[in-house]
C-alpha cells in the first residue's frame, strides 16, 4: 500500500499491514509531542471517527505535517508523489482518480481529516467498507453508477502507471478485454451500469474479482 509511504518519506514512520510504528522512539519526547498536539479537539473527533488510536493519530499527524507543512495536499502533490513511486510509467491519471477518492468533500484538497478517513478504511476497514471505497474510486463522476467507460478509464490509468513493468494479472489482457470480462460479471441485470449492490455482490462472490481488487489495493 503505497499510500502509507506517500506522505511518510521521512524515516519516522512505518506502516506494515495495519500496524503503525515509529522508527525512532522520539514520540516519547514530550517536546515533540507538544508540537503535534495541534487542535486537540480535532484529533479527538478523528479518534472517534476513525479506527486509529490517539497515539497513532499523533504519529500520522506528524508525518503528514512533515511532508505537507501547509496541512493540505492538492492534486499536484499527489501526482508528484506518485511519479516518484512509478517512474517507469505515467501515473498522472491514476493519481487524479485517487485524489478524488480521498477528497471526500470535493473541495479540491485532501486535508488531514480526509486522509485519515481514507487510510482508516484502507488499512482497517471491513471488506464492505473497502468495497464501498473502491466503488467510489471507480465511479469517476460520483453519480452512483460505474459505467464500462469509467472502469476502462481506471484500468487504462493503472496500465499507464505500471508502464512496461510486468504485472502478472495484467500482462495477458489488454485493458479493454479485462474490463469486458469484469463488467459482464458485475452487471447482473445487464442494464449497462454497475450499482453498489451489484459491485459488492460480485466482488464477494468472485475470487478473481477479489484478487484483482487486491491488485488495485497494491497500487494504492
Ligand atoms: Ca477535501
Ligand atoms: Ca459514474
Ligand atoms: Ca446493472
Amino acid at each position: 500500500m503505497y499510500v502509507c509511504f506517500l506522505f511518510f518519506g521521512s524515516d519516522y514512520i512505518s506502516i506494515e499491514g495495519s500496524t503503525i510504528t515509529l522508527e525512532q522512539d522520539s514520540v516519547e519526547d514530550e517536546m515533540e509531542i507538544a508540537t503535534v498536539r495541534h487542535r486537540p479537539e480535532a484529533l479527538e473527533l478523528l479518534e472517534a471517527q476513525s479506527k486509529f488510536t490517539k497515539k497513532e493519530l499523533q504519529i500520522l499527524y506528524r508525518g503528514f505535517k512533515n511532508e505537507c507543512p501547509s496541512g493540505i495536499v492538492n492534486e499536484e502533490t499527489f501526482k508528484e508523489i506518485y511519479s516518484q513511486f512509478f517512474p517507469q510509467g505515467d501515473s498522472t491519471t491514476y493519481a487524479h482518480f485517487l485524489f478524488n477518492a480521498f477528497d471526500t468533500d470535493h473541495n479540491g484538497s485532501v486535508s488531514f481529516e480526509d486522509f485519515i478517513m481514507g487510510l482508516s478504511i484502507l488499512l482497517r476497514g471491513t471488506v464492505q467498507e473497502k468495497l464501498n471505497w473502491a466503488f467510489n474510486l471507480y465511479d469517476i463522476n460520483k453519480d452512483g453508477y460505474i459505467t464500462k467507460e469509467e472502469m476502462l478509464d481506471i484500468m487504462k490509468a493503472i496500465y499507464d502507471m505500471m508502464g512496461k513493468c510486468t504485472y502478472p494479472v495484467l500482462k495477458e489482457d489488454t485493458p479493454r478485454q479485462h474490463v469486458e470480462t469484469f463488467f459482464q460479471k458485475m452487471d447482473k441485470n445487464k442494464d449497462g451500469v454497475v450499482t453498489i449492490d451489484e459491485f459488492i455482490e460480485s466482488c464477494q462472490k468472485d475470487e478473481n474479482i477479489m484478487r484483482s481488487m487486491q491488485l488495485f489495493e497494491n497500487v494504492i
